[in-house]
Order: C-alpha cells, then structure tokens, then sequence
C-alpha cells in the first residue's frame, strides 16, 4: 500500500459522513492517503504522537475535521512544519459557527487554511493544489478540471 501522502484526521467517528467528499475527491485524483479518528480533547498525546510521526510515512498535507469547540487543526499545527487545512464540522448547538471560529481564528506564528463549514470536498482540492506545485500530473488534471468546468458553465442555455 502505498504511503499516505495526505493525512485526513476527524475528531470523532461522528464527523465521517461529512468527511466523504474528501475522501472521493482524494480517491478521483489518485492521491494516497489515510484517514483516522483522532481527538485534541479526548487523546491529544496520540494527535502529536501522530503528527510527528507523519513526515517519515511520507505525508506532506494535513486535512482536519472536527466539531464543536473544534482545536484539532490547532493541535496538528502546533506539532508540525507541514500545511494544515482545516474543516469547521457542522454539529452541536451552535451548528458549526463554533467549530469555525475556533478553525479559523489561528493565533499569528501557527498557520491553519480554513475551508467552509462541512467544506470536506473544497479541503481535499486545496491539499491536491498544494501537492500540486511539485506534482505535474496533479497540475494537469487540477488544470482539465477547471477547464471542463467553465465548459459546463459556458454550455448552459439561458434561463429565460
Ligand atoms: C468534536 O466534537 C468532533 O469533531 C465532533 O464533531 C464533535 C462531537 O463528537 P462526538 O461527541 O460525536 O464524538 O470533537
């Protein structure tokens, strides 16, 4: 099996389903990659036990989910050189507008790239993108895609 060139941390198993279109979109460009259940609450040695351990298996992007009041980008970023993206999960009473604000809101010195709130899909192309700067053939099929897309767009009739 091949090393995991992207490391896909949740926070829980809840998070999965929205971690889906992360892992299709990861699957459709053919970049290796794992993904794993790992807490900044409930285990945080585990998560910079993780992290640390990751540039030697050959990772080179983290992507992390979590909820609530979410601090797993936070705790990846703390551990490693690496680019961290993170995704502000949806859950709780406060339907994610938490688990943004605590993504987002990265002290200066500790870099978190935040995507939209169960923005799993657009977390996943950021990592491709990022790859993509020392990966032609990702930089070709990242440019098909765009190409195609305004294809799409340009082919739809009018409305009215
Ligand atoms: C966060 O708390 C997780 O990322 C999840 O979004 C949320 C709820 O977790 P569970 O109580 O479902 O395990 O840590």
């Amino acid at each position: 099996m091949s090393e995991p060139t992207v490391a896909v941390l949740m926070g829980s198993e809840s998070d999965t389903p929205k971690l889906e279109p992360a892992f299709d979109t990861l699957r459709e460009y053919a970049v290796p990659f794992e993904a794993r259940v790992l807490s900044a609450h409930r285990s945080p040695d585990l998560v910079a036990e993780y992290v640390k351990a990751a540039p030697s298996r050959g990772t080179k992007v983290f992507v992390c989910a979590a909820g609530m009041a979410a601090h797993l980008a936070g705790a990846v970023a703390a551990n490693t050189h690496l680019p961290v993206i993170g995704i502000p999960i949806r859950a709780g009473a406060l339907e994610g507008h938490d688990a943004l604000l605590s993504t987002v809101q990265m002290p200066p010195g500790v870099p978190v790239a935040t995507v939209a709130i169960d923005g799993a899909k657009n977390a996943a192309l950021l990592a491709i993108q990022m790859l993509a700067l020392s990966d032609e053939r990702l930089a070709g099929l990242l440019q098909e895609k765009k190409r195609a897309m305004a294809e799409a767009m340009a082919a739809k009739p009018p409305i009215v």
